[in-house]
């Protein structure tokens, strides 16, 4: 059953086919909805559109979630291209290099405070941007990561950015709740992609992660955007505020060594 016909969807975070966001927009189009994306960086647009044309999206737009002018345009675009919206995918988190490894008390007050801009502030500023194209309710929703909640090695400043994203899921939750528009992120496991690929010993971390997660398997893109289906539909039209793990069950985890 398509669970997302007649739905419009706008996707922050495609970066080319190893993305998270591609893994939820290939999904959100085989259940129907009509996409558009916004991608961060002018060098993007090459990997970026022919993926677009895959599944038939015409709406491609840059926008640099820490200027207000760009989420102010985008969302402009939005409202001239689709009248309204109802799902928002926020896929997008950054930190500079310095700050993810090293030690955690060397953070540079410059460094957290982008790794909070871009990761966790840019949630509220395309949520408040998207409000008004929502006037017949929504779903947003987010991506996060265990080392929110769970001191991670190297996740550092990172880990302190998802912290702050998961709470604002649960604020935006509590306010938009009453303009019918629900509020959620998908806390998912390692997965390779380009914002992992810079991460050194990010290979044995799957391994690891994959011998000894319940499921004894690492997860993929289009797992996380079955999920985002779910919350994006009306499957979930209770849920809210909710932080849902995809990650073969890894955070349920009190001991992290095989027990032979
Ligand atoms: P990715 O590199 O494909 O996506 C990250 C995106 O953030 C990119 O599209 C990038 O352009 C965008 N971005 C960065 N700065 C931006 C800015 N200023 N304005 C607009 N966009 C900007 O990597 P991914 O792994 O798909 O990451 C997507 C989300 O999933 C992130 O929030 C990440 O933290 C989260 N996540 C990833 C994993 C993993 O292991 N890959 C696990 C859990 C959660
Ligand atoms: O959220 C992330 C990574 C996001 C990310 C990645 C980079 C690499 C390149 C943010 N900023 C940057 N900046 C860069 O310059 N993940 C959930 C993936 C990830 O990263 C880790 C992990 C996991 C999992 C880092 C250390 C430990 C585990």
């Amino acid at each position: 059953m398509k669970l997302l016909e007649g739905k419009k969807a706008l996707i922050f975070g495609v970066a080319n086919k190893h993305s998270i966001a591609w893994g939820i927009a290939q999904m959100f189009h085989e259940h129907g909805a009509e996409i558009g994306f916004s991608y961060g960086i002018p060098q993007l647009e090459k990997r970026v559109r022919p993926l677009a044309e895959q599944i038939g999206v015409d709406f491609i737009e840059l926008c640099d979630v820490t200027v207000d002018e760009e989420i102010d345009a985008v969302m402009a675009k939005a409202k001239e291209h689709f009248g309204t919206i109802d799902i928002l995918v926020h896929s997008i988190a950054f930190a500079k290099r310095e700050d993810i490894g090293g030690r955690f008390h060397e953070a540079s007050r410059d460094g957290f405070a982008l790794a909070m801009d871009i990761s966790a502030y840019s949630l509220i500023a395309l949520s408040r941007a998207a409000m008004p194209l929502m006037s017949d309710g929504g779903s947003i929703m987010a991506m996060s990561y265990y080392g929110a909640e769970k001191v991670v090695p190297n996740y550092n400043t990172m880990g302190v950015a998802k912290a702050a994203l998961e709470a604002n899921v649960r604020y935006l939750a509590a306010d938009l709740g009453q303009d019918g528009i629900r509020v959620n992120s998908i806390s998912a496991g390692p997965i390779k992609t380009l914002a992992a690929s810079g991460i050194s010993g990010f290979r044995k971390m799957l391994s690891k992660v994959a011998d000894i997660n319940p499921l004894r398997r690492n997860v993929d893109q289009m797992e996380v955007g079955r999920t985002a289906v779910y919350l994006a539909s009306d499957l979930s039209s209770g849920v809210t505020g909710e932080n849902i793990y995809v990650d073969a069950g890894y955070n349920i985890l009190g001991m992290t060594e095989t027990a032979d």
